[in-house]
């Protein structure tokens, strides 16, 4: 038999289930897979703190990789020419204390090019204790917010014990900012409060709104106004109009320099990659395989380097698929990755011998698994816009690694 203890605890549990569900999938699988495919490739991407990993409040990590804007860029939302780096996580959860990409300070938003790759790095400092799941995002105007990896970092201590401590241009110190200058603010705020008031009060006092409008209705509106009323306004005016001065003088006292919030685009110069074109890729043909969640694509590859290549990964929307047959290749991950993000098999490439210099030639790719489905990527059949974009990693015969983009519509088979 149930009892009400029972059923408190079924209830109890399918709620905090239903709570851990919609906390852990906290967006980054609700985007169009277009988007995900599209928009920004996420790679090399390490973090100073391990996948599960533990910080204390007040302690830093560092996020840092390569990110690559699609050159395919998805034509429902604009160009990238307004991004800004910023992070994924739930909440204030963790302060920025420094973002950079390409070593250029991004306090400000920038604009990118597509086809292009950028250096980011993204410095955190410990603030709401938990577990949270964290990623570097970049917001992109009309698009959003578009994630990169993420991974889960517990942080413990006391949300009490944070500081955020900074110094200035000029040389001050200050010891946290959360409670820099509150007393001002608090003041200020407290003045100008209490002067509304008393102004309210002045008119509530008196009758209010039937005999105002029956006196108005007759033409002795002037009535209204009596000469103490006209003499406590101007008393007012120059009494607040000093008090502007006043706070106006006494600001600039004490704080010398001031500098208005910038509003300007940082400019930042695009990774140089000397290696552009030495492998050419062309998609032949795409499918989205359902009953086996595989993406099946034939390809052509021309090899334009001097040395044999081989295709070691296959990455879209921050799923990886490594070729197990490529020493490179594996050696490339690194293996505290979050596990979700790399397929648990092969990368399935039909002919595994390497392409020579100056070869071309059609290679049959297969990346199976279940993340297609656990990520919503088989959304992809509900998109309006059914095409994919990836990028392939290629290594040559010393491991070096060639990066090539894969782009095409993809076509859904129902059946097996
Ligand atoms: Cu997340």
């Amino acid at each position: 038999m149930l009892n009400a203890n029972v059923i408190k605890k079924l209830v109890l549990s399918f709620v905090l289930l239903t709570i851990s569900t919609v906390l852990y999938a906290h967006g980054e699988r609700n985007q169009e897979p277009f988007l995900r495919m599209k928009t920004l490739h996420w790679y090399d991407v390490e973090w100073s703190v391990k996948n599960e990993g533990t910080l204390k409040v007040n302690e830093e990590m560092t996020m840092k990789g390569r990110v690559h804007f699609f050159s395919r860029w998805p034509q429902v939302i604009s160009k990238p020419d307004t991004v800004f780096l910023s992070v994924g996580t739930p909440g204030p959860v963790f302060i920025r204390k420094f973002s950079y990409l390409n070593e250029v300070p991004m306090i400000q938003s920038t604009g990118v090019e597509t086809g292009k790759s950028y250096d980011f790095e993204v410095i955190l400092k410990a603030r709401l204790p938990g577990r949270h799941h964290v990623h570097p995002m970049f917001n992109v105007e009309s698009a959003g917010g578009l994630v990169g990896p993420g991974i889960w970092v517990n942080i413990e201590g006391n949300a009490d014990d944070f500081v955020y401590g900074v110094e200035t241009r000029t040389g001050q110190t200050i010891e946290n900012l959360g409670t820099y200058a509150t007393a001002n603010v608090y003041k200020w705020h407290a003045i100008w409060a209490a002067i509304a008031v008393l102004w309210l009060l002045w008119w509530i006092r008196r009758p209010l709104l039937i005999q105002r409008y029956l006196l108005v209705k007759d033409g002795q509106w002037s009535t209204l106004i009596t000469l103490t009323d006209k003499k406590l306004a101007a008393t007012m005016i120059i009494g607040i109009i000093g008090l502007l001065i006043y706070a106006n003088g006494v600001t600039k006292e004490e704080y010398r320099y001031t500098i208005p919030l910038q509003g300007g685009k940082a400019e930042v110069d695009a990774v140089l990659n000397p290696d552009e074109g030495k492998v050419y890729v062309k998609n032949k043909k795409a499918e989205y395989y359902l009953p086996g969640r595989s993406v099946i694509i034939d390809a052509e590859i021309t090899n334009n380097h001097n040395l044999p290549i081989q295709l070691g990964e296959f990455t879209s929307a921050n799923l990886r698929f490594i070729n197990h047959h490529v020493p490179a290749a594996v050696a490339a991950l690194d293996e505290d990755y979050p596990d979700e993000l790399v397929a648990d098999s092969t990368l399935v490439v039909d002919d595994l011998r390497p392409i020579m210099p100056g070869e071309t030639r059609r290679l049959h790719i297969d990346a199976t698994d279940a993340a297609w489905e656990v990520e919503r990527l088989s959304s992809l059949l509900n998109d309006p816009d059914s095409s994919y974009g990836a990028l392939l990693f290629f290594y040559d015969s010393n491991g070096k690694r060639f990066i090539s983009e894969i782009y095409g519509q993809i076509l859904p088979t129902f059946v097996d």
